[in-house]
């Protein structure tokens, strides 16, 4: 560590400062002082939601254009988001105790041979405060897991996560098996991750795409409302 890194005392700067110190504490992968960044923005009155995007998802972001660009190799990136998981882990109960009425159940995972889980993650914690029962099976899921995950209590919606365009198609085998065994329809499948458009979500024959976690939990509530609806008409 630098002289001059050493010498930033995090609770001393403004809050502009302190969301880009973050960013930068992030793309190092300093997982105790993006810990102490949000405590700090969050005693100063930020809504975890804030902090979640503006100091941690932001970050991130610059973090995977430098992956692209050939600047930061894997280890490097999962210091970053081992560091990002620390901030998300203070926040995740902040998220989640809003009290909301329960929403419906949704089963969520990672398609199989993509071991990303940050945005996954994110969009649990999300609907989970949103009042969603979120079953969340992890990563590298094969089709199996998801129609067990399925069958085993009554859900609403279907959630997958894809991050590569090698593993993104995969979405398609699971909504292919579940037309085979006549239960597609049953469900709301949502799909999402950084590769994804609405066309990709179309053409799968998934329900909706979802750009982020924001998204996601306005779709899912909106389908919900509508069923509830149909089932009271
Ligand atoms: Co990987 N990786 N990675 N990686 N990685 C990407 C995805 C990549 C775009 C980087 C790049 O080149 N710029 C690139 C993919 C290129 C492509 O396919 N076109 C890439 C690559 C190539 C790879 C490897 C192949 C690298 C290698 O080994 N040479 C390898 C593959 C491993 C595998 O899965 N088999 C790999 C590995 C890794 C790490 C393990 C190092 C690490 C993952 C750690 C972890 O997740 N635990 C990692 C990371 C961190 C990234 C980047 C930098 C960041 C992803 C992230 O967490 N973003 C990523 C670059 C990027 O995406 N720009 C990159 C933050 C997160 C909040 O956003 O995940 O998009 P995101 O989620 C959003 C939305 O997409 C949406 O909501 C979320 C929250 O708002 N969403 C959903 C996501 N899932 C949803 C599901 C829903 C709804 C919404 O369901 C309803």
């Amino acid at each position: 560590m630098s002289d001059e890194e050493q010498d930033i005392v995090l609770a001393e700067l403004s809050d502009e400062e302190l969301t880009l110190q973050m960013h930068d504490d992030l793309y190092d992968g300093l997982k105790e002082e993006i810990e102490e960044g949000v405590n700090i923005l969050l005693g100063r009155g930020w809504q975890p939601y804030d902090v979640l995007t503006k100091a941690l998802v932001e970050g991130m972001r610059v973090v995977g254009i430098d992956f692209r660009d050939g600047i930061l190799f894997v280890p490097e990136v999962l210091l970053a988001a081992n560091a990002m998981k620390g901030g998300m882990a203070i926040l995740k109960p902040l998220l989640a105790a809003t009290g909301a009425p329960r929403m419906g159940r949704m089963v969520i995972g990672t398609v199989k041979g993509d071991i990303h889980d940050i945005g996954k993650n994110l969009v649990t914690m999300m609907m989970e405060g949103a009042g969603f029962e979120v079953h969340d099976l992890g990563i590298n899921n094969p089709v199996e897991n998801y129609l067990e995950a399925l069958a085993e209590q009554e859900t609403d919606i279907l959630g997958m996560s894809a991050l590569l365009t090698t593993t993104m198609p995969y979405m398609k085998v699971v909504i292919d098996t579940m037309i085979e065994q006549g239960i597609r329809d049953e469900y709301v499948v949502m799909v999402g991750g950084a590769p994804l458009n609405e066309e990709f979500a179309k053409a799968i024959g998934a329900d909706a795409y979802c750009r982020d976690a924001a998204v996601a939990v306005e779709t899912a509530t909106d389908f919900m409302t509508r069923k509830h609806n149909q089932m009271s008409a």
